[in-house]
């Protein structure tokens, strides 16, 4: 029998590969998967209790709100924010900054996260999931600031997801591997199932929402259609695989491989996905795992964000697929 890690053990063993840690940091990760496993007992219920539905109100990105979001986002705040480990929080069904309470705000790091990602495959039984980086804090000391939550990805020391799926899996990686623990229900731990996880260099699936062909530039279209073409020497026709909560698909195209795109279009030039809570933690984790992330034209972890809910394209997956799409993309191909 293989010897059981939970993910606290293998947060503690591991600590010494960080660069400037102290247990703090260990704790912290340690709350996340915390937060984490509260956040899965209520969405497992979530056809059982009267917490499923919309709220009617519409969070700042526009989307409609669902009390799952609502209750996720709580979750977090609350068990991070008495941890003692940050100074600032930000997230993605929050307006403004996540103030710390003065007392606790000695942190030195950051977080940013998306509580709840797919929120509207909530009602229908399909993949949800969570999604978190953690910055080093950049201004001196007291309370965080936008400064230090408007880092670009590159500067992350850690970032992870959570799907709650068939089975519930966290991934997460400090620089050094990127490694999954599945939640085993019956004992409430998170337990090591994917030890050090490499993305394939190339895949056969692409990931997109077709549904908004007529609004792609030509060249986007061009490369779907490239795609979908037959062609036995370069492994086409891709398979399509779109669930439409980006957790789930990007944890099918880390496993598999490929490519999963939210690109820019006619009504939404900048796409729908966020670059501080979305994008940028999960670029960490793919070029961790061997791949790479773009926005067409710049590595998502290169890009500096000017604003809290900043949109970007998202390419993101096999590190071969990625370039493929980057010479389309700008008309090189
Ligand atoms: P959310 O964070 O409000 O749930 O929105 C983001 C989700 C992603 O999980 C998913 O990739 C995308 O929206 C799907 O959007 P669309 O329905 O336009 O394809
Ligand atoms: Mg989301």
């Amino acid at each position: 029998m293989q010897r059981i890690i939970t993910i606290e053990r293998f947060i503690i063993e591991r600590e010494h590969e960080i660069p400037g840690a102290t247990g703090e940091f260990s704790k912290l990760l340690t709350d996340i998967a915390l937060a984490a496993k509260i956040v899965w007992r209520e969405v497992s219920k979530a056809g059982l209790v009267d917490i499923i539905g919309s709220t009617g109100k519409v969070n700042i990105s526009g989307d409609v709100v669902q009390k799952l979001d609502e209750f996720a986002n709580e979750i977090f705040i609350n068990v991070m924010q008495k941890g003692g480990h940050l100074c600032v929080m930000a997230s993605e069904e929050s307006k403004g900054l996540i103030e710390i309470p003065e007392e606790l705000a000695k942190g030195k790091y950051v977080l940013v996260f998306d509580p709840l990602d797919g929120s509207s495959n909530i009602d229908v039984n399909v993949s949800i999931g969570s999604i978190f980086g953690i910055f080093r804090r950049v201004t001196p000391g007291g309370r965080g600031t936008e400064e230090d939550v408007l880092q670009p990805g590159r500067n992350l020391v850690a970032a992870g997801y959570v799907v709650y799926g068939s089975s519930t899996i966290l991934v997460y990686t400090t620089g050094n591997g990127v490694h999954g623990f599945t939640l085993d229900p019956s004992i409430g731990e998170f337990l090591l199932s994917h030890e050090n996880i490499r993305i394939p260099k190339k895949g056969d699936i692409y990931s997109v929402n077709e549904g908004y062909y007529e609004r792609w530039d030509e060249n986007m279209k061009k490369l779907v259609n490239y795609l979908k073409a037959e062609d036995k020497a370069t492994g086409r026709p891709y398979k399509l695989r779109y669930v439409g909560t980006l957790v789930a698909d990007f944890h099918r195209t880390l496993l598999y491989g490929g490519i999963f795109m939210y690109p820019g279009d006619s009504k939404n030039p900048e796409g729908k996905l966020r670059l501080i809570y979305e994008a940028a933690p999960l670029a960490y984790v793919v070029e961790k795992a061997g791949g790479r992330a773009s926005n067409g034209f710049q590595n998502i972890l290169d890009i500096k964000p000017t604003s809290l809910h900043q949109r970007t394209p998202l390419f993101i997956g096999s590190e071969e697929d990625v370039k493929l799409v980057e010479k389309f993309l700008q008309g090189k191909a």
